[in-house]
């Protein structure tokens, strides 16, 4: 993939995160000509790419008598072209901003960038050089990758322009992020994580079907579960396939490698895989258990005091009781589904009566009856979250989910959805209680929010109101191409009825 030509950046107050992008020159300018005035030239390459940059330099006057050094930056959005890193203060690692150093010994010479590389823009600036010659930069591309190979089908002729658009973006997001295994983003984390890998494979089943990256993803994991069969929330395939040692588990993400394996069988007809990895599965399904009280009622505390990590949505603040105890009741749901759809369900007979036990619990205590809605922990929180995960598990049915979710609008404490992720499960929630129409406006309205703020690919955080969000407290370590906000590929595709007409 080639540049397709150079931009110039400008502060706008109106513009995402405050800077415009401006169509500025051809590239042959720079391809062509002395690169030591054209040093802060700024290259745009179209689309969002996941891959390795290479670039040529050529002499144009004298010999290399000394080497030369740039310093490349490359921004999935304008703002990390434009926000200086240091003094670098956030969570997470400085190294995953992508800037680089490159010294060059002697031209004419042809380098590429070793590190992978996910961008849409590169700056290039000239930090030291010769007078003695003059050189340019004669080329530059990026070999991009990804492991989505099949062109997905057409939407119907219907479909609102905006949905297609969303729908493409939503495209582009997951391709960037199938690579050797799903990603959760190609610039960061880079590595698969299964509450991503859940969303991102629902995504492609309806999209790329490229279902033997999902069986590798399922593998990976299970290879690499604890002897106590605990699956790892997240693995590291390089330079060995490995978990990271010491950090926490996630508590919903080892449950929803359940809902992944049920789908992947659904998908592909694959008893082989799915027999196989079954045990695994299984022995998911332990962990609730121990968590679970008299009452029928998954207590969160003691879970996080024993170091399980209880995630549901990037928001501070929120109670994860009611969400969790949603996720465990569906989870055990999809496992028995599969267990019959295997034959196995002696191997998890207690499961039908759990299901009762906690849906029975969750509706007596969760349920405020008075007020319509569902709460969640001591302080009775009302969220999002807890309605999504509380009609995702069918403790609440139609009537009470629609309910629900109209009347937390009215309540001003309501605690919102803090990003994609929730915002998969609010969707599909709505859509299980037949809200169909407000399950599209809500999806237009906030993945059609990116679109109109820019988008080439999904983001890690959006909120409509606030443009810096970040939960590293630096908005440029953001991930801005996101595995996990890549579904409405799946809603439109999956529901035509809704999305396509
Ligand atoms: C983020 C990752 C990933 C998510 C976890 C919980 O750091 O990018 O998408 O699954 O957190």
């Amino acid at each position: 993939k080639k540049p397709l030509h150079a931009v110039t950046m400008v502060k706008d107050e109106k513009a995402f995160q405050g800077w415009r992008v401006d169509k500025s020159s051809s590239v042959d300018t720079l391809f062509t000509k002395s690169f030591k005035n054209q040093s802060g030239i700024i290259l745009d390459f179209g689309e969002h790419l996941t891959g390795y940059f290479t670039f040529k330099l050529d002499l144009v006057r004298g010999v290399s008598d000394a080497p030369t050094r740039f310093k490349f930056t490359f921004g999935e959005v304008p703002a990390e072209i434009n926000t200086p890193f240091d003094p670098f203060d956030a969570d997470l690692s400085r190294a995953w901003l992508q800037d680089e150093i490159v010294t060059v010994p002697e031209m004419p010479a042809t380098v590429t960038i070793p590190r992978r590389l996910a961008f849409r823009y590169v700056k290039i600036e000239l930090l030291g050089t010769s007078r003695y010659f003059d050189f340019k930069i004669a080329d530059a591309f990026c070999k991009a990758t990804t492991s989505a190979k099949t062109t997905p089908t057409k939407l119907a002729p219907t479909t609102n322009p905006m949905l297609v658009q969303i729908d493409q973006i939503g495209q582009n997001t997951l391709k960037e992020c199938m690579q050797t295994v799903y990603e959760d983003g190609p610039k960061r984390d880079r590595r698969l994580w299964i509450g991503d890998l859940y969303l991102e494979s629902l995504a492609n089943t309806q999209s790329f079907k490229n279902h033997s990256l999902t069986k590798r993803c399922l593998y990976l994991l299970a290879g690499l579960s604890t002897e106590g069969g605990d699956l790892p929330s997240n693995v590291f395939e390089t330079p060995t396939p490995h978990n990271q040692k010491g950090a926490p588990f996630l508590f919903e993400y080892s449950l929803l490698y359940n809902a992944t394996l049920l789908e992947y069988l659904k998908a592909t007809n694959d008893r082989v895989t799915a027999l196989e990895l079954w045990k695994v599965a299984k022995k998911q399904m332990e962990n609730p258990k121990k968590y679970l009280l008299e009452n029928g009622l998954f207590d969160a505390e003691i879970a996080a005091k024993n170091g399980w990590w209880l995630f549901v949505d990037w928001k501070e603040g929120l109670d994860k009781q009611t969400a969790v105890q949603g996720i465990i009741i569906m989870t055990m749901k999809n496992t028995y589904e599969l267990a019959q759809l295997l034959g196995k369900e002696k191997e998890v007979a207690e499961l039908p009566a759990l299901i009762d036990k906690m849906t029975k619990a969750a509706k007596m205590y969760l349920y405020d009856a008075e007020k319509g809605y569902f709460t969640s922990g001591k302080d009775r929180q009302v969220s999002y979250a807890a309605q999504a995960w509380m009609i995702m598990s069918e403790v609440a049915n139609k009537e009470e989910g629609q309910k629900a979710l109209k009347n937390i609008q009215l309540y001003d404490k309501t605690i919102q959805p803090g990003g994609p992720y929730l915002m998969h499960y609010y969707i599909e929630a709505m859509i299980k209680v037949g809200m169909n129409e407000e399950a599209k406006n809500e999806l237009v309205r906030f993945w059609g929010g990116m679109v109109q703020k820019g988008a080439d690919t999904f983001w890690e955080v959006y909120d409509p109101n606030n443009d810096f969000i970040s939960p590293y407290r630096f908005y440029p370590i953001n991930s801005y191409c996101h595995a996990w906000s890549c579904t409405p590929v799946y809603f439109i595709r999956k529901y035509p009825d809704i999305f396509q007409k």
